[in-house]
């Protein structure tokens, strides 16, 4: 009687145990785990005027680790905010007005951030940035995660 209790008690805790595991592996499926990714900014060594094709910001990684190394582009997001205007990045200049902010790449792939790569973010047809001492702050996503790192850069 006695043993056939605890064996009640184990299955009971090893089913509670399961159900938190399985509970742990369908999360992990829903939502992508960024890991340790976490990337610095700096200011670049030209300076902003008032044309539209400043080159702004240099993005680094300053650690990654993660079951995902490389970012894929199409779930990343990277925003500038100055003042009270947003202004979308995109990976590719198509040579239209109003593009905003281009993301240059150093890497070979073009629809990753590859670990290690480093970014060159530019105005592409808008003056984001005209004059020195301007603070960008930066908003990069990924896959709807914010990614930790460099939270604002003042441009000069
Ligand atoms: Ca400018």
């Amino acid at each position: 009687m006695r043993k056939g209790l605890s064996t009640l008690i184990c299955l009971l805790l090893l089913s509670i145990s399961l159900a938190g595991c399985l509970d742990r592996l369908l999360h992990q499926d829903e939502s992508y785990d960024l890991g340790s990714h976490t990337y610095r900014a700096d200011d670049t060594s030209a300076s902003p005027t008032e044309e539209t094709s400043d080159e702004l910001i240099r993005i680094y990684w300053s650690h990654t680790e993660s079951v995902e190394n490389d970012l894929l582009w199409n779930y990343t997001t990277i925003n500038l905010e100055v003042g009270d205007s947003m202004y979308e990045c995109h990976t590719s200049a198509d040579g239209e007005s109003g593009e905003h902010c281009l993301i240059s790449q150093d890497g070979q792939e073009h629809y990753l951030w590859e670990t290690g790569e480093f970014l060159t973010i530019w105005e592409d047809g808008t003056d984001i940035v005209s004059s020195s001492g301007t603070n960008v702050i930066l908003h990069i996503y990924y896959r709807g995660e914010q990614i930790p790192g460099t939270s604002e850069v003042l441009v000069q």
